[in-house]
């Protein structure tokens, strides 16, 4: 038997791309670490295609047609790299070890760069969908070589989620890592989404004094509007389910303490090495983390607040109104950082990152697919140079009235004392950017008083120190 392709790692990812191969017609060979899983796979889903059951390594690596092609969907870090130390030594030249797992992108550009040596093509591919996506077609963003795109891409192009005009939800995003890199900041677009959505909940709940299963209700809407998105039908759902055990909102008997995995931080960590404000995506790792000091919160619990008012039901209705606008801004401006950091990425690494190709890729299958990508896309397409999203016609327009009611959510939100981190910082980020002069200027005047760091001047070129300590005439640097 020959395999045309390989999946090893069968956790509930692992399998279920091995079932989403199959049931495309591909032969796939399967293997897990612990034999008793490949097998329980074949028994339970073996009747779905053509699938060859592999023990060892050996029998693995030997049931897979030339150029091989290895799916490595193991848990990322360590893991990983054992799996590569144990299947490398079996593989030949031209051989293609793809890692599916979410690894960091500079782990994949140093495997992609031992195993050059050694003539195999190490392909970093970001895979986003969770176990659905992965089985039923995921939104993929594969790296590596352009070569082992040529055989690999047909193969992940059947497997993928296909957008609603039918395009499937792959494209080569560019050489080692940028394929996990562009993986890496989808998921810090997610948390972004997650916390901007959890804010306009917030507001709803505690300023104009709805309930879970009314707020659903307006979810549900948003979501028949330019809001349109898995991630707000999602929260529809979560908002109106009922606790079966108490009969209360899920919502209330839930935890408040947000959990995270590491991609949205390295998200940030990385925006920062590269000089990217990401500040929504970093407000929404930090809200997370603030989430989970119970001590800290506890200890807290008696510091003053505001009087708050409940909002009366036709003035509740029109806030709901603009806490959507102050939604979709702050969701342009996340974007706006997330392509900005992809772009930053691009560019130091020399990628060559084709940004509307990846707007493109994120409609269908992932976490954050949305109508809205299919604008970011055609801003992209008619300007592929876009210095930032905002400097889009159409998003500036759209965000210019918005703005209106985004700074009146935040008026109310800071009247009753409601934290909005995520809107916040979009509006902060955007008033910067549209700002004529910044204190900027007033920051490097500190500087170069404390510090001799210098400044340059508004009406002349170089750099120039002022001598702060003695008669303050200014010097050349
Ligand atoms: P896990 O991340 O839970 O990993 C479990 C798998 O790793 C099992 O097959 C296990 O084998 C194998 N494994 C481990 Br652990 N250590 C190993 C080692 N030293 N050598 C060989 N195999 C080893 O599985 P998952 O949730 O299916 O995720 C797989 C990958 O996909 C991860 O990198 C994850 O971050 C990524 N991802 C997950 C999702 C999601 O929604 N879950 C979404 C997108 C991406 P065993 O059976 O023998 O223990």
């Amino acid at each position: 038997t020959s395999a045309q392709i390989g999946v090893t790692g069968l956790a509930v990812m692992g399998r279920n791309l091995a079932r989403n191969f199959a049931r495309n017609g591909f032969a796939v060979a399967v293997h897990n670490r612990t034999a008793a899983k490949t097998r329980a796979l074949v028994e339970e889903f073996g009747h779905e295609g053509s699938f060859v059951a592999a023990e060892s390594a050996e029998e693995f690596v030997a049931a897979l047609e030339r150029p091989r092609r290895l799916v490595v969907m193991v848990k990322a870090g360590e893991p990983t790299d054992a799996v590569i130390r144990e299947f490398a030594p079996l593989l030949e030249p031209g051989d293609m070890i793809i890692d599916g797992g979410n690894a960091h992108f500079a782990d994949t550009r140093r495997r992609e760069q031992e195993l050059r040596e050694q003539g195999i093509h190490f392909v970093g591919t970001g895979v986003s969908g969770g176990e659905e996506g992965a089985l039923n077609g995921p939104s993929i963003m594969p790296g590596g070589s352009a070569e082992s795109y040529a055989t690999l891409g047909p193969m992940l192009e059947k497997i993928s989620a296909k957008a609603a005009d039918g395009s499937p939800c792959v494209t080569h995003c560019g050489p080692d890592g940028a394929g996990h890199f562009v993986k890496m900041v989808h998921n810090g677009i997610e948390y972004a989404d997650m916390q901007l959505i959890a804010e306009a909940y917030h507001l709803l709940r505690t300023v104009a004094g709805y309930e879970p299963a009314q707020i659903a209700d307006i979810f549900r809407t948003w979501n028949t509007g330019r809001l349109d998105s898995y991630l707000i039908e999602i929260t529809a759902e979560v908002l109106s389910h009922v606790d079966a055990a108490t009969g209360k909102p899920f919502v209330d008997v839930v935890q408040d303490q947000a959990e995270q995995k590491g991609t949205g931080r390295w998200t940030v960590q990385i925006a920062l090495d590269l000089g990217v404000p990401v500040s929504g995506i970093a407000e929404a790792v930090f809200a997370r983390s603030l989430s989970g000091h119970s001590e800290l919160r506890e200890a807290s619990r008696d510091l003053a607040g505001p009087k708050a008012a409940a909002l009366g039901e036709t003035e509740a209705a029109a806030f709901a109104d603009q806490v959507e606008q102050a939604l979709y801004a702050s969701k342009i401006v996340s974007y706006t950082q997330g392509f900005h950091e992809i772009q930053a990425g691009s560019d130091e690494y020399g990628w060559n990152i084709d940004l509307g190709a990846v707007a493109a890729i994120w409609r269908g299958g992932c976490i954050i697919r949305a109508a809205f990508l299919d604008r970011i896309r055609a801003a992209y397409d008619a300007r592929a140079d876009l210095p930032s999203l905002l400097s889009d016609k159409g998003f500036a327009e759209e965000i210019g009235a918005a703005q209106d009611d985004w700074r009146a959510v935040l008026v109310a939100a800071t009247q009753q004392g409601v934290p909005t981190p995520g809107f916040s910082a979009a509006l902060a980020y955007y008033d910067a950017l549209r700002a004529e002069r910044l204190p900027a200027a007033l920051t490097q005047g500190q500087r170069d008083y404390f510090g001799a760091h210098t400044y340059r001047r508004t009406d002349r070129e170089g750099s120039f120190h002022t001598l702060w300590g003695g008669d303050r005439s200014e010097v050349p640097a």
